[in-house]
């Protein structure tokens, strides 16, 4: 029986490959100890490497239908001896695995081989089946050699109408793969980089990287630069498993510490998937941690690093601001400040105004102002005064086109790009840079006797712009809120009351003590995004809240959009919260201000339904023991115990009616 099939598989097979550009066939099959392509009756086609880069192979007949009874073709992939293989699968249509998930025609993947031969003994790494969607697209060799082994069943009468798969495959290079620090003794997956005269620079990885990361790893990278030196790390491919956009919630995440240990602060934190994230040290140290769960793997990272003397202003993203020679004149003159260098080394905050402010500006110049600073610093501007030449009379909207302008750009995702441009009078709002730079670019094409320019103040801040909680440092923006310190007060979204920056997230913990529980009551929400579900496929920006520390909450909703009163009001289960906000990178909103308050039962009990005065005066004397608030926080406390003194529908409409008047009338 098995001989028969066998020969009628290579009758009707033979027939069919001559129109196809692969030739399976048994004297192709390489032969060391192993008779694994004898009893498996496999026809084989071999790729070898011989200074050949890349091509393509295919199942037979492809993209016509493949034969059924295929028993087995072996396709061996074979490298040079500091090669390893790239498959890629560009079209991929084998017959759908059956209810129980088993695949009757399939395609199994060794890719762990010591030797470009399958015997009894080797296990297959991947085997998958069906359509394109549901395979993994890219697959890595650990050696020299893979090989991918096709079957199909075989089937009475029509054969299926199955395309079968075509891909590219690659030799690559694995020296390119290597990590260039020294592994320390002891540790399964730790590695040092030590600057020195000879070494400036070099890469590393996640374990077993192209190879996905193995489950449960865990790796340390430990970069010691020299004196004066700061560490600049870049990461060029980062395929993580994440559940949702928080890294907090994902058990798969890359941390960079900003020192040389997990105590040190954290400076990034990097889930899911990015191309170009950036991270550079305040210090001489930085300290990167690398972990995962045992579900889910992907691909990991890749990642550069480099030791640098003095941040220069080349490699920090900014470079794609174009000189436009056409209209500047000669700026960097001795007469006027232009063209300045704000490092946070040397100037952590101060102004920056154009040219002869407050007298009127040159016309036809170009400034520009690059702020640059590292760890999780982020620039925040504010503008002072704003009276820039326009050309025509303004009708509607301003086109600052035509007209003197002031341009902002940030980095997001290692790409410099422009946040927004203003001109003529009108204030721009309070900013906030994404990463550890950004550049203010003046430009001045006509001016006039009367304008006076422009100035702003800035600096760099660590703390989001965040003014209340306890920031904590196991976190890039995390800040506590702790029942036994204070028992209410404001949170506000980062940089609020200007527009939050860009591709932040930032986490509020409330810790209340035995029965408490904790309210948030929103007085001012105007955060971008699509409701009612507020998700990132809609590019929302969002805040969200859970009752758990690391993990998401599913039965909260989140809240975007400009949300009605009664949406306004959120509790906690227990006496734990959090928090969350997130923003995407592009669209920009003010975000939020709230309010926050630890409530026993006994509070919660009192509330309801009772007269207002009475309750005032007893969360009167519970505050007034605590003579810590400073002034602006009392101004806000005086209105949240009139707030938190009411049911919460006429809280809701108090809300409404105090808060969010136009600030020249509040
Ligand atoms: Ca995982
Ligand atoms: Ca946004």
């Amino acid at each position: 029986m098995h001989v028969s099939l066998a020969l009628m598989f290579v009758y009707t097979t033979g027939l069919l490959y001559q129109c196809s550009s692969i030739n399976p066939a048994p004297e192709n099959c390489l032969n060391y100890e192993s008779t694994y392509h004898i009893t498996r009756a496999c026809d084989c086609v071999v790729y070898q490497s011989y200074g050949l880069n890349n091509g393509i192979f295919t199942s037979p007949n492809f993209p016509q239908f493949y034969p059924s009874n295929i028993n087995c073709i072996l396709y061996s992939f074979i490298g040079d001896a500091s090669e390893i293989i790239e498959l890629t699968f560009m079209s991929f249509d084998l017959k759908m695995p059956d209810p129980s998930g088993r695949c009757g025609d399939y395609v199994r993947i060794f890719q762990n081989l010591e030797r470009p031969e399958v015997n009894e003994h080797s296990q297959y790494d991947l085997e998958f089946c069906g359509g394109y969607s549901s395979i993994p697209k890219t697959v890595f060799s650990a050696g020299r050699s893979l090989v991918l082994e096709f079957h199909s069943d075989f089937r009475v009468g029509k054969p299926g109408n199955y395309t079968g798969f075509k891909g590219n495959y690659q030799f690559l290079d694995k020296r390119n793969y290597l990590i260039t620090g020294s592994r320390v003794e002891g540790h399964k997956c730790m590695f040092d980089f030590h600057s020195n005269i000879s070494h400036h620079s070099g890469r590393f990885f996640s374990p077993g990287y192209p190879q996905d990361y193995k489950p449960n790893s865990s790796c340390r990278f430990r970069f010691f630069a020299r004196l004066g030196e700061r560490v600049r790390l870049l990461f060029t491919n980062i395929q993580l498993h994440h559940i949702d956009a928080s890294c907090r919630d994902s058990p798969d995440v890359i941390t960079v510490y900003d020192g040389t240990n997990e105590s040190a602060p954290v400076i990034g934190e990097f889930c899911g998937v990015h191309n170009a994230e950036e991270v550079i040290s305040t210090g001489t140290n930085l300290f990167v941690a690398f972990t995962c769960d045992d579900r889910n793997q992907k691909q990991g990272f890749a990642a550069s690093y480099e030791f640098i003397n003095k941040i220069s202003t080349q490699n920090n993203g900014v470079r794609s601001i174009k000189n436009d020679s056409n209209s500047a004149m000669p700026t960097s003159s001795s007469q006027f400040q232009c063209n300045e260098n704000m490092d946070s080394r040397s100037h952590r905050n101060g102004t920056i105004s154009s040219p002869f402010y407050p007298e009127p500006y040159p016309s036809n110049i170009r400034c520009r102002y690059i702020f640059t600073g590292g760890g999780r610093e982020r620039i925040q501007l504010r503008f002072l005064h704003m009276d820039l030449h326009v050309p025509r009379e303004p009708t509607s909207a301003v086109d600052c086109k035509e007209a003197d302008s002031v341009s902002v750009y940030i980095v997001i995702n290692g790409k410099t790009e422009v946040l927004n441009t203003w001109c003529g009078r009108k204030l721009p709002p309070m900013l906030m840079s994404s990463q550890h730079n950004m550049i203010v670019e003046f430009q001045s094409l006509h001016s006039s006797k009367s304008v006076t320019g422009f100035k702003a103040q800035y600096s760099f801040v660590t703390n989001f712009g965040i003014h209340e909680g306890q920031q904590d440092n196991r976190g890039m923006c995390v800040f506590n809120y702790q029942s036994s310190v204070k028992s209410s007060g404001e949170i506000t979204s980062p940089n609020y009351n200007g527009l939050y920056p860009r591709n932040t997230e930032c986490h509020y913990l409330f810790y209340g003590r035995g029965k408490e529980r904790v309210q948030i009551i929103f007085v001012d929400f105007d955060v971008d995004g699509l409701t009612p579900r507020c998700e990132e496929s809609t590019y929302s920006d969002y805040v969200s809240f859970s009752n758990f520390a690391e993990t998401e909450d599913r039965k909260m909703t989140r809240l975007c959009g400009q949300p009605p009163a009664e949406k306004r009001e959120i509790w906690s289960d227990g006496p734990f919260f959090r928090v969350i906000f997130k923003s995407n990178e592009m669209y920009d909103s003010t975000g939020f201000q709230a309010y926050y308050q630890f409530k026993g039962p006994q509070d919660e009990h009192e509330e309801e339904g009772n007269p207002h005065g009475t309750i005032i005066e007893r969360d009167r004397k519970r505050n007034s023991g605590n003579t810590a608030y400073n002034s602006s926080e009392r101004k806000h406390m005086a209105g949240y115990l009139t707030l938190a003194s009411m049911t919460s529908l006429t809280v809701a409409c108090l809300t409404l009616g105090l808060f969010l008047l136009p600030p020249r009338l509040a």
